[in-house]
């Protein structure tokens, strides 16, 4: 009888033990746990957010923010007529929000003092259409924006119809003549652009329907950076607005 109490207290104390031993480790698991909480809460909390990269016109001359070497020049795309191409803004020399300078590719209008002060080698243009911003290069010497557009007067650019579609994504629609690119691309009819591309579906430039560019006009569809085509464009009729940047460098 003894004995048998004395295994049945052997038992007892190392089942005790045992017990002891399972608490301990389950303390130390749910320790484990809270710390592996811990970390994950300071990642998602402490590292930098991927940012989209503006890819390119070189990332933007390697930065997204005005420098001594390169400048923002515009801005724009609202509905308003702040930019359509019969605004005065083009051929003036005012600021118009300055405020909205430095913002980033923002929807927020402006164009700067660069506009008439910045000799450039190059420009970049820009537009956002669907939250998607694509970007083309334009090698093109002036002593300013202003000094390409400010007269009215029509300065060719021969990047070809493709190149300007590029800037809309595969949606660009235009028609298949005319092609008048550049400054001031203009014919006799409403369809007109401070910096882009018109076509016709005649075989001249008096009658476009279609663009691509920025500072457009056509009042009654209300694009004044985008691309709009109607009359037998390669890509139906469209009326797509962008948010237009124009930098240069
Ligand atoms: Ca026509």
């Amino acid at each position: 009888m003894k004995l048998c109490a004395l295994i049945f207290l052997v038992y007892l104390a190392i089942g005790a033990v045992a017990g002891k031993k399972n608490k301990l480790c389950s303390q130390i698991l749910d320790k484990l746990s809270d710390l592996e909480d811990l970390i994950n809460k300071k990642q998602d909390c402490c590292e930098p957010k991927p940012v989209a990269p503006p890819s390119s016109c070189k990332e933007i001359y390697d930065k997204d923010s005005a420098s001594p070497n390169k400048a923002y020049d515009l801005k724009l795309g609202d509905e308003d007529d702040t930019f359509n191409f019969d605004s005065k803004a083009w051929s003036s020399m005012s600021p118009v929000s300055p405020e909205n300078g430095d913002t980033g590719l923002d929807d927020l209008e402006t164009l700067l003092p660069t506009y008439w002060s910045t000799s450039f080698s190059k420009i970049c243009l820009g537009m956002k259409v669907d939250g998607v911003t694509r970007f083309l290069p334009l090698h093109q010497k002036a002593d300013s924006l202003y000094a390409l557009i400010g007269d009215g007067q029509y300065r060719a650019t021969s990047l070809g119809r493709d190149a300007w579609k590029k800037l809309i994504g595969p949606s660009a629609s235009l028609q298949r003549n005319c092609n008048r690119e550049g400054f001031n691309s203009r014919g006799s009819g409403s369809v007109k652009t401070r910096i882009g591309i018109i076509a016709n579906q005649e075989g001249d430039c008096r009658t476009p329907d279609s663009f691509i560019g920025f500072g457009g006009a056509e009042l009654s569809f209300k694009n004044v950076c985008g691309n709009r085509a109607a009359y037998f464009p390669d890509h139906g009729n469209k009326n797509t607005k962008a948010f237009g940047y124009i930098f240069v460098q």
